[in-house]
């Protein structure tokens, strides 16, 4: 029994330094380095208080290699996702904190209930021009959508 649960956790730790030195030559930056680099951040809503099927900015542009805090709030009356899966898949993601909680590793989505704020830091890794979309029945065709542009810097 204990062995099996070595045996997991050395795959485990061999999958995180796998994929960390995949990042890191992906970008040519040593992941602790990415750590160092000042965050940016940027905010966006999802919806408003009018309960308006947006998000509030809808168009993004980060570059890649860069660390970025993304804060999320949701001041509507209903909750929202902010689903971007190929986005997600182009980043690097460190962390998520969502009040007293901390989530270390990849994330698909999140999802934001009426007054919530989540913060997501993460790296872009690959450019791009990702769809942003609320996938809650109605959300996305009423509207609910946007663009995540990655770009390479210079
Ligand atoms: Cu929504």
């Amino acid at each position: 029994m204990i062995k099996k649960w070595l045996r997991w956790g050395l795959l485990v730790v061999l999958g995180m330094f796998l994929w960390l030195s995949y990042v890191g030559g992906v970008l040519a930056v040593p992941v602790g380095d990415l750590l160092k680099q000042p965050v940016s951040e940027v905010r966006v809503s999802l919806g408003n208080r009018e309960n308006e099927l947006k998000f509030i900015p809808n168009n993004f542009e980060f570059v890649v290699g860069k660390r970025y805090k993304l804060v999320l709030d949701n001041p509507s009356l209903q909750k929202h996702y902010f689903t971007s899966k190929d986005f997600a898949d182009a980043s690097w993601t460190q962390k998520v904190e969502a009040g007293k909680v901390e989530i270390k590793g990849n994330i698909h989505e999140l999802e934001l209930k009426p007054g919530a704020v989540a913060e997501w830091f993460f790296v872009p890794v690959k450019p791009g021009s990702y769809l942003l979309r609320c996938p809650i029945a109605g959300h996305t065709e009423a509207g609910m959508t946007g663009i995540i542009k990655v770009v390479v810097d210079g």
